[in-house]
């Protein structure tokens, strides 16, 4: 009864297999013989209620039948396969265009990053690092500027809540604060690159935000001297904007550096001869720089005269802004897409 049953579904699937056409109808044979609620399946399910005399019979009857039932259907799998697309869903458009993956953006400035970080590199500079919430000692007491120095005005800083015993802490208003951090740990001569955020409170515009980036430079050894400065700067310059680039010291004022500079380069728009983007100054202003006060190294414990240096500040946002002739650094760190997508 069961021996025949079981005959009676094979040739029920070599009859109806005969009349599929596609993949969709051999998919719904297949569900239907050998799906999980098919009564061939759910057949198998009850073989242990059987006696155990007939189970091992019909068992094995039932096994090799739906072995030789999957081999049909395989079978004309491979049939309809040589045949080709039998329904629409298989149909392959080529014409159609393809989907897009979005596979993100780098910000500008990680790319002017990334270029100042191989250039240097590649003169032999370490790239160091510092926290971007910083004591007061590291932001100003060991740059020269003690606690009521008119000098910690010149950047309006984000101070943090003090906590009670504990150090004041701000956002680092400056990448200057790796300065001392570094030295204290490290014996010169040494010629380090500090690419960093910043932060100050103050009012923005086209060519101040709240977040930016400086890039820091620290060069000290026996000897180092403003040609130094110079000329490092002046194979930077040229290096990045891959052209010949003249640099400009004028005189200025920082705590820490003695004597100091405002540092500026001809106009890369121009080259020099006077156009709307540098305002017909031919030159435009990038950061300070100056060779390092003797007193910042003897708050780091090196001995007063015994190494110069040189150190710059340099804001990165107005070198992607020339390198990339965009008039407003606001934009780096909207987070507008139609901006960023740009890169
Ligand atoms: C300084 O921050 C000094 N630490 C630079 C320095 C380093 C001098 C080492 C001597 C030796 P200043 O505040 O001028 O200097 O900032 C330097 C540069 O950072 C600016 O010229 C500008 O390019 C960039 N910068 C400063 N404030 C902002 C701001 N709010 N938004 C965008 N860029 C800024």
């Amino acid at each position: 009864m069961l021996k025949t049953k079981i005959e009676e579904i094979k040739k029920q699937v070599l009859e109806e297999i005969e009349k599929v056409k596609n993949s969709d109808m051999l998919f719904d044979l297949e569900k239907k013989y050998l799906g999980r609620k098919s009564e061939f399946v759910g057949f198998l399910k009850n073989l242990k209620n059987l006696a155990p005399e007939e189970r091992k019979q019909i068992g094995d009857l039932a096994n090799k039948t739906k072995l030789e039932i999957l081999a049909i259907i395989n079978g004309k799998k491979v049939d309809l396969s040589k045949t080709g697309p039998s329904t629409e869903k298989e149909k392959i458009d080529v014409t159609i265009p393809g989907k897009k993956k979005d596979i993100g953006h780098l910000n500008p400035i990680s790319i002017v990053r990334r270029d100042i970080e191989d250039i240097f590199t590649s003169m032999g500079y370490e790239i160091a690092d510092g926290p971007e919430i910083e004591t007061e000692f590291y932001n100003f007491d060991a740059l020269n500027m003690p606690k009521d120095h008119s000098a910690r005005d010149m950047q309006d800083t984000f101070w943090l809540k003090q906590e009670a015993g504990k150090e004041k802490l701000s956002m680092r208003s400056q990448t200057s604060a790796v300065q001392a951090r570094y030295m204290q740990t490290h014996t010169p001569p040494f010629r380090i690159i500090v690419p960093g955020k910043c932060f100050r409170r103050e009012a923005t515009d086209t060519t101040h935000d709240h977040t930016f980036y400086q890039f820091e430079a620290l060069v000290v050894g026996k000897n180092i001297n403003v040609g130094h400065l110079k000329q490092v700067a002046q194979d930077f310059f040229s290096q990045f904007f891959g052209q010949e680039i003249k640099v400009r010291l004028r005189p200025s004022y920082f705590p820490f550096t003695e004597p100091s500079f405002e540092f500026d380069i001809s106009c890369t728009v121009c080259g020099g001869t006077g156009c709307r983007a540098c305002k017909y100054n031919k030159w435009l202003e990038l950061g300070g720089a100056g060779m390092v006060n003797q007193n910042v190294f003897e708050a780091v414990g090196y001995k007063r005269n015994e190494y110069t240096g040189f150190a710059w500040g340099f804001g990165l946002e107005r070198l992607a802004m020339m390198k990339y002739k965009i008039d407003d650094c606001r934009l780096f760190h909207s987070g507008d897409l139609r901006f960023i997508r740009q890169f």
